[in-house]
């Protein structure tokens, strides 16, 4: 749990500068008929290698990923690799990702020695990244105020003796960002543990935390059961809350196969997204030529933001209210013999009332029966989710609900059935499960003392909100960074400004130069590593790196072009050289390690639940696959057993003249690397400042398109928040629902709305006003 926070009256907007490019024409809003991927995406793609002037490395690159065991590991989302060992396996958005790393673009020295970091905050986000590859070490001087060159040496010397420094090692905090392969984050929680700490925020506090302790409280595992193979041979598929055209693009082959074999596909999200829709698939060139869509979707389910527990409690009543007559409807061997707690859970769905389940979820009973009809049909079903399930107050509830209507029928453990969340960066799920936890278990502890040799604090550490928390209180003083862009992609902009502004020393391991470089501590550096594509060569030859996929996958991932710079070292090379330099008397051997990556798995398979034999397992074809106690019927939960949920529906229905305000990425982004200002799928041009509403909250508040309209958030505590100027654009989505872009809205998220359930930041459930601009209400 994190600290509570002093109630603020107000906290001013301070965007320093815009997030994106300089708009290329006037904003524009048309829908988007086109399928998604096909022909829109390979113009895309060609558009952005002729602009990031990568024609000859971009295609060359791209024929080297996802391959087995050959290439390296896509940088972007973490769908898994086709399991038939498909080597065009590959995406729109996969390969702007990879482009963006390999840009033949460079910030060294004389770029700093040019700008000051003054000036260059005054730059856009775009403009920052655009700027290139970074190439060596730098450090700020606050008297002139520049970056200016240090040596590796001497970084690491700065960082270790500020850790040494330090009265308790927890006024340090260590956050990742779901990039890092498996031997860095090893290293990375070991370091942290040795010092004697758990503050290891990551990326997933803000991401997928809901789902992890939902499937743990109700699985006893944190993870989905299922696999690629699942969802080839499943019956129905339930896509709740992902953009999967933009954010998981490679999901499309798979929904646009599903219905070719006549399986049923229903989407819900208050945004019928274009994956929802049609789609070319994008390596299949014979749909390619022939401009042959195949639809993704069998039916659309349009909830109120918030609104999923609700439908799915429908969906539930609905198959017990079937039970009466045919108790087929319930497999009932599966629950006697699997689960607990099911008549509790059967009475709370009797007791909900059809009207509270229609207000809460915003569609009707008989659009409920009608996706309760097709799961009831379906022998085997899988549920698929990602944001706009778990970032909301409710979202381990909501998670719990997914696993409770899953229960019902059995759909677990077996082929073509069970959950499975749709995790964001590509080895988010590899950092948790190599130690990247603020709330590390006994068992897990214990056994790094064991294969490690360490004593590892036994307290909780600090999670993302809680690390920006104590960093306002000045109890946080060191900042380290591994990779990501804290700065822009944690909520309440100014409030995270301040908290980093008010650290001893920040510590960036970045790529690119972005925001968080320039919101720094009293001191702060940047320090430059390799990307996935690289090749990074050590004494004990060329390394490559594990990572794990959103479907349990470990492999490896093997770079092969040349480093952007001769000055760069790697993650865990970086890693290893602070620790040394921290941890002066360690008798972990940080540089033997770092010679041959596979000394670093070896003690991983003494350490990790699930690593055993990973160097041989690693190096499979197709990898290997954490064994997954629930997938196999073995639930390491207090009963032994699944167990049903009963918690109330929340009330999620905004106040009368407010709206619940979802924060989402546009199709031309990740995360905080915006490529552009369009949002092709949603039909948006040279525009990011927007809000969509519906038509009829917009006639209601007398808005005309393009309106410039004054967003005012108001958190928990009553505090509030302001967006000036964003422009209105209707769009169909539930009345009383509005949406718009990160991070440029994360300003309106305040520090202390985050979820009692995960600690998450509610991202997809602000509560605003929207008033014409220069008509604020009082
Ligand atoms: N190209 C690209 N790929 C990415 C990323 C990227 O930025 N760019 N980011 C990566 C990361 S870290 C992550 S976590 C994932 C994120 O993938 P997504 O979860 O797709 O991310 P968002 O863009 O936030 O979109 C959230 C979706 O949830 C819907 N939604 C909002 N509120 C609700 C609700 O209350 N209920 C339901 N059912 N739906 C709702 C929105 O309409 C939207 O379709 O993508 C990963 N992949
Ligand atoms: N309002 C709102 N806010 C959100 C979200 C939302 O939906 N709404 N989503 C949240 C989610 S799901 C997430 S995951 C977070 C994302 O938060 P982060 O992971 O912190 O942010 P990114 O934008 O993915 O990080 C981009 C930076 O990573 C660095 N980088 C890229 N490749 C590498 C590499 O190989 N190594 C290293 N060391 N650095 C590299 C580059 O310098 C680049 O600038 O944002 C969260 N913030
Ligand atoms: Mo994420």
């Amino acid at each position: 749990m994190n600290a509570p926070h002093e109630p603020r009256e107000q906290v001013p907007a301070q965007p320093e500068a815009p997030v994106g490019p300089e708009p290329a024409g006037e904003p524009h809003s048309r829908p988007y008929h086109h399928p998604a991927a096909g022909w829109g995406a390979a113009k895309s793609v060609g558009r952005f290698l002729l602009q990031e002037r990568a024609f000859v490395d971009g295609p060359r690159a791209i024929m080297r990923m996802n391959h087995e065991n050959k290439g390296f590991d896509c940088p972007g989302c973490a769908w898994p690799d086709d399991t038939k060992g498909l080597h065009l396996d590959i995406c729109e958005n996969g390969i702007k990702h990879v482009t963006w790393e390999m840009t033949p673009k460079r910030v060294g020295r004389e770029f700093f020695a040019a700008h000051s970091v003054t000036e260059l905050s005054g730059w856009s986000d775009f403009a920052l990244e655009d700027q290139g590859r970074l190439t060596e070490p730098m450090v700020y001087d606050p008297e002139s105020d520049h970056y200016v060159p240090i040596s590796w040496q001497e970084a690491f010397a700065l960082v270790g003796g500020a850790l040494r420094a330090l009265d308790d090692p927890n006024q340090a905090s260590f956050y990742t960002s779901g990039r890092l392969g498996n031997e860095a984050t090893f290293l990375y929680q070991l370091m942290a543990r040795e010092l004697g700490t758990n503050n290891l925020p990551d990326c997933s506090n803000m991401c997928h935390e809901a789902s992890g302790r939902a499937l743990q409280a109700a699985l006893g595992t944190g993870k989905g059961t299922v696999d690629l193979q699942d969802w080839e041979t499943t019956d129905a598929l339930f896509i709740m809350g992902v953009n999967a055209a933009s954010n998981a693009p490679r999901m499309l082959t798979a929904l646009s196969e599903a219905y070719r074999r006549g399986a049923q596909i229903v989407h819900i999200n208050p945004l019928v997204e274009a994956a929802a829709t049609k789609t070319i698939v994008p390596h299949d060139f014979t749909d390619m030529a022939l401009f042959k869509s195949t639809p993704t979707s069998t039916l659309n389910l349009q909830p109120r933001i918030g609104g999923d527990m609700a439908l799915l409690r429908g969906m539930s009543k609905a198959v017990l209210e079937q039970a009466k007559t045919d108790p087929k409807s319930v497999d009932q061997e599966f629950v006697e013999r699997h689960t607990a707690y099911f008549e509790e859970y059967r009475k709370v769905c009797e007791e909900t009332s059809w009207e509270e389940i229609e207000h809460q979820s915003g569609v009707s009973r008989a659009d409920i029966l009608k996706a309760a009809r097709v799961y009831g049909d379906a022998d085997r079903s899988i549920v698929s989710w990602c944001l706009g399930v778990s970032q909301h107050e409710h979202g381990v509830d909501t998670v719990r609900e997914i696993v409770n209507l899953l229960l019902l029928r059995g759909n677990l453990g077996r082929e073509g059935a069970g959950p499975s969340p749709v995790r964001g960066h590509s080895n988010v799920q590899g950092n948790r499960t190599c130690g990247i936890d603020h709330r590390p278990t006994e068992e897990f502890l214990d056994r790094l003392a064991e294969a490690c040799g360490i004593d590892p604090p036994r307290a909780h550490g600090l999670d993302t909100v809680g690390t920006i928390q104590a960093m306002h209180r000045g109890e946080v003083k060191i900042f380290v960074g591994m990779g990501g862009n804290f700065a822009l992609a944690a909520p309440d902009t100014p409030y995270t400004y301040e908290a980093l502004r008010s650290c001893e020393l920040t510590v960036q391991v970045s790529t690119k130069l972005n925001r968080s470089h320039l919101v720094h501590g009293r001191r702060a550096l940047i320090l430059p590593c390799l990307g996935r594509t690289e090749k990074d060569r050590r004494r004990g030859g060329v390394q490559s790196t594990s990572v794990e996929d959103s479907m349990s996958m470990v492999h490896l991932s093997l770079g092969m072009k040349r480093p952007a710079s001769p000055h760069l070292l790697s993650e865990p090379a970086i890693i290893a050289g602070m620790a040394r330099a921290a941890l002066p008397d360690s008798e972990t051997p940080w540089e033997w390690y770092i010679e041959d990556y596979d000394r670093i798995r070896d003690t991983m398979a003494r350490a990790l639940d699930g690593f055993e034999d990973c160097n041989r397992r690693v190096r499979l074809p197709l990898g290997f696959r954490i064994k997954q106690p629930a997938r196999e019927l073995v639930f390491l939960t207090p009963s032994g057993r699944a167990e049903f949920s009963t918690a109330p529906l929340p009330d999620v229905v905004p106040a009368p003249g407010t709206l619940a305000l979802g924060t989402m990425r546009s199709h031309d982004q990740w995360n905080t690397t915006i490529y552009s200002d369009n949002d092709r799928y949603r039909g948006i041009k040279n525009l990011r400042t927007l809000v969509f509403m519906n038509k009829d909250d917009m006639r209601e508040r007398g808005l005309a398109e393009f309106e410039p309209v004054d967003i005012t958030s108001t958190a928990k505590d009553g505090s509030h928040r302001h967006l000036d100027g964003f422009l209105a654009v209707p769009y169909d989505i539930p009345r009383g629902c509005a949406a718009g872009y990160m991070p440029e809205m994360n300003v309106l998220c305040a520090i202390v709305d985050y979820s009692t359930q995960s600690d998450q930041p509610l991202m997809k459930h602000v509560k605003v006003t929207i008033t014409r601009s220069g008509r604020a209400a009082a």
